[in-house]
């Protein structure tokens, strides 16, 4: 059975978690959590990078030790060192520590104290009010906790977009094979290329006798079969992941791509449209009285209520249908008009790559220029560059830009924006600088108002020309920090700072909401991979997929550039 790479991510995660809520050594743990966030946002499933017989200790943060248990992982299914911890340390206490304020510690305090081992039992004891007594906790803590509580069951379990198509990949590779298939298509919030998906909505055309359900339902990753009928069924895979397949007749492809792509506001504004013109639109069609007008395309229904192709990311109900219907609807950015990426690490702090390995593997892209921005000093990471650093890798720069062809290397820095908004390196190093990042990575927690000063406060500073991931959010694992967006994206265009969509599949940040707003205020934005490895660049398509939900167009996006063009922009 295939082991997705999100299973193998979930169980170093888990392994981290219950070492360190055992107290076990804080590198070892760390160990594993790198291990995990390399695996989960690795582009080629370790499967199949095992087939190829390929060298996993190449990867980033995989070491032998690691590589082994991957290989054991893929092979058996199995963790021996998390099974032999499960038998003394309850599994489900790791689920506690995603409850939000509850780390390794409180986790053991309430696991000593009160035997909680599950999100069940804290549950009751927040309930009882048996929390407030244990030492170190209070009242006030009670109450937090019980907010929190309540936020984390309220949320569904989305699939972030990444994991989504490692999931949805085997399975289309495998539906492929399947004797008479003509079309196969993934419609759906997959196809509006949302960065979560609740589930996945296969389509399929056939020849009248294959059997194509029959061949479905024999998907080695299936868990349980919920339904199973002649046009329709639905299963749940091993991973948790729903999967609705309907086999449609050809004639209605188009109509049926249209239906099941949704989003369902969307599908009822376009319906109204049809009803205007006294037409039936549904799944199979469009009819006027019985007889099916359009439906082959999805062009085809759109035209048949005077519309012209909306491209699916697009697809929300978000003024969508006027813009169609007035000709204004936006000429999408695409991954081929980006010239070169804006945000880069290297093995000087946290990236894995040299250099030299960056600038080569971005002119193979195609890239006309790629900014340098390791971190600085501050807080963020252990090796972070102080000035005189920050000089040497200036001139190592300097340097390789003289021998290298196509591309140009841009030297910059992402700078941490401290608790007061002041940035943690002189200006008189960032004078040499050919543009500056600054970043929020640390005191998320600041209130409302003092968050949005303190970024103010940074891009007040005449060196600093983007902010990178500006709302602070991870997909599924960190909320935003709170923060005013209309007032940082009017600060930033007041100043002549730029906003930074954050390519990283679990950051994606900013939002599609963020990407227009932005838009409206003319604030322009920088599509940004955030590379800390050579496969890094492969972020960026998340970020168009984004970018393009978000309306925004090549002239939106200052990457789109000719090099020269981009610098003056840097201009302040
Ligand atoms: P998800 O799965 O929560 O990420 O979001 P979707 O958009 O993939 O939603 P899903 O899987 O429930 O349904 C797939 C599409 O089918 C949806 O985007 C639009 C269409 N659809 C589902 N239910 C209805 C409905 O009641 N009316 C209409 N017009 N369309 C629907
Ligand atoms: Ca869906
Ligand atoms: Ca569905």
């Amino acid at each position: 059975m295939p082991i997705h790479n999100r299973e193998i991510a979930d169980r170093f995660e888990r392994l981290a978690d219950l070492l360190e809520i055992e107290g076990a050594n804080p590198f070892r743990v760390r160990a594993y959590r790198n291990a995990a966030r390399t695996v989960r946002g690795y582009p080629r499933s370790m499967a199949d990078l095992l087939d190829d017989s390929a060298d996993l200790t190449e990867l980033p943060d995989i070491g032998k030790d690691l590589a082994e248990k991957i290989a054991t992982l893929v092979d058996s299914g199995k963790l021996p060192l998390l099974d032999e911890i499960e038998q003394r340390t309850p599994a489900a206490l790791s689920e506690l520590m995603k409850i939000e304020g509850l780390g390794a510690k409180r986790v053991k305090v309430l696991h000593d104290a009160l035997d909680i081992d599950s999100i069940d039992d804290l549950k009751k004891a927040v309930a009882s009010g048996e929390i407030r007594d244990i030492e170190g906790f209070g009242e006030k803590s009670e109450e937090k906790i019980k907010q929190r509580l309540e936020r984390f069951s309220g949320e569904e379990q989305r699939t972030k977009l990444i994991e989504a198509e490692e999931i949805a990949a085997p399975l289309l590779d495998y539906l492929k094979q399947a004797d008479g298939l003509k079309d196969i298509l993934v419609a759906g919030s997959y196809r509006r290329r949302k960065e979560t998906v609740g589930d996945l909505d296969i389509l399929i055309t056939a020849r009248k006798d294959a059997n194509i359900m029959d061949y479905f339902v024999d998907y080695e990753d299936i868990e349980e079969i919920v339904s199973k009928g002649e046009t329709r069924s639905t299963v749940h895979l091993r991973c948790g992941m729903q999967v609705d397949l309907r086999v449609v007749p050809q004639v209605s492809f188009g109509a049926a791509q249209h239906y099941f792509t949704g989003s369902k506001d969307h599908n009822i504004a376009v319906r109204k449209l049809g009803i205007k013109k006294g037409y039936k639109i549904n799944e199979y069609g469009v009819f006027k009285g019985d007889k099916r007008i359009a439906g082959k395309t999805e062009k085809s229904v759109y035209a048949s209520v005077d519309l012209p192709y909306i491209p699916p990311e697009l697809r929300e109900n978000h003024g969508e249908l006027d813009a169609a219907r007035k000709g204004t609807l936006p000429n999408l950015v695409t991954l081929e008009d980006l010239r070169g990426n804006l945000h880069t690490h290297t093995d000087a702090t946290d990236g894995h790559d040299t250099l030299k390995a960056m600038a080569e593997a971005a002119a193979e892209r195609g890239f006309e220029y790629l900014a340098i921005t390791d971190h600085s000093r501050h807080l963020t990471v252990a090796h972070g560059l102080d000035q005189k650093r920050l000089q040497q890798q200036i001139k190592a720069i300097d340097k390789l830009n003289d021998t290298l062809d196509g591309i140009r290397l841009l030297k910059s820095i992402e700078l941490d924006i401290l608790e007061d908004g002041k940035l943690d390196l002189p200006d008189s190093v960032l004078g040499e600088l050919d543009f500056v990042l600054c970043a929020v990575h640390y005191k998320f927690n600041l209130s409302r108002q003092k968050q949005t000063e303190r970024i103010l406060r940074a891009m007040d500073n005449r060196y600093v020309n983007i902010l990178a991931h500006p709302c602070g959010r991870l997909i599924n694992e960190r909320e935003a920090y709170d923060i005013d967006l209309e007032k940082v994206l009017e600060g930033a265009t007041e100043r002549g700072c730029f906003i930074e969509l954050n390519a990283q599949p679990d950051r994606l940040d900013l939002t599609d909401e963020g990407c227009r707003m932005a838009k409206a205020m003319g604030v322009k934005i920088s599509i940004a991979a955030d590379a800390h490895s050579k496969s890094g660049f492969d972020n960026l398509r998340f970020g168009i997929d984004q970018a393009r939900r978000g309306w925004l167009e090549a002239a939106d996006v200052i990457n789109t550039r000719p090099l020269k063009a981009l610098l003056k922009l840097f201009e302040r």
